[in-house]
């Protein structure tokens, strides 16, 4: 029989043992797995510099999300896909500049310039992107009368892009969301994929916001709430 010393002294070296190197390094706690997806949103020559919508700092997210991809099995990217003169553009509406909003059938649309029109080069995604396993390229905001900003469903609140069905099929259940913009597409992505039933993590350090008035604190706050999980990508574990 062990006596209550030496059953404390092993239990002390398990404990020990398990915890030392999260406790010593307290980082990349998080290992995906085949259940898992990272979403990479909108990478796209647009929302980079020298594009028609730019995001503050958009470049940056490109080295950090490609290191993070090396640690999923399965990676689906989106690209915005407008048609010419697509209802999102300020350009259509006679009056009315980038950032103002209008109220269209299924609600209000904040008005942009004109970006990510269907295969010219500003749609397409960063030549910088170095991710070779991504399986599935999903375009969105290909109606002309709708936006979409999530990569789920379309701003009507109703037409879906296929993109859970797609997850549910290949019997994910967790995704990583990262890209552009962290308060627009990212952000109804996320809370979209809470609506359909995933767990849900945003990975800060890898997605830039816009912030048109106020727009990327109310995102984060209406994520919090939704039960999306706020994480950076040194929480991620990536093997050699
Ligand atoms: C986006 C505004 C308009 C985005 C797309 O990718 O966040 N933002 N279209
Ligand atoms: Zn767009």
């Amino acid at each position: 029989m062990l006596d209550r010393r030496q059953i404390l002294a092993a239990l002390g070296t398990t404990a020990l043992a398990s915890l030392a190197p999260t406790a010593l390094f307290a980082a990349a706690t998080i290992k995906p797995d085949d259940t898992s997806a990272l979403l990479v949103i909108d990478v796209q020559n647009c929302f980079l510099p020298g594009g028609s919508l730019a995001v503050k700092e958009g470049e940056q997210v490109v080295p950090v999300i490609n290191k993070m991809a090396k640690a999923f099995s399965n990676v689906v990217m989106t690209q915005d896909w407008h048609t010419p003169g697509h209802v999102s553009f300020a350009s259509v509406h006679s009056g009315k500049k980038p950032f103002e909003t209008i109220d269209l059938p299924y609600g209000k649309q904040v008005l942009w310039p004109d970006h990510c029109v269907q295969g010219t080069d500003g749609a397409s995604l960063s030549k910088d992107l170095s991710i070779p396993q991504a399986e599935l390229i999903i375009r969105k905001g290909f109606h002309k009368d709708v936006d979409s900003y999530s990569a789920f469903l379309e701003a009507d609140g109703k037409t879906s892009t296929g993109l859970a069905g797609y997850l549910k099929g290949r019997k994910i259940k967790r995704v990583f969301v990262a890209g552009l913009a962290t308060d627009f597409c990212v952000a109804w992505t996320a809370l979209d994929a809470r609506k359909a039933g995933f767990e849900v993590y945003v990975v800060e350090d890898a997605c830039r916001g816009i912030d048109n008035q106020g727009s990327l604190a109310k995102a984060w706050a209406d994520m919090a709430k939704a039960g999306v999980k706020r994480i950076q990508s040194a929480d991620i574990a990536v093997s050699a």
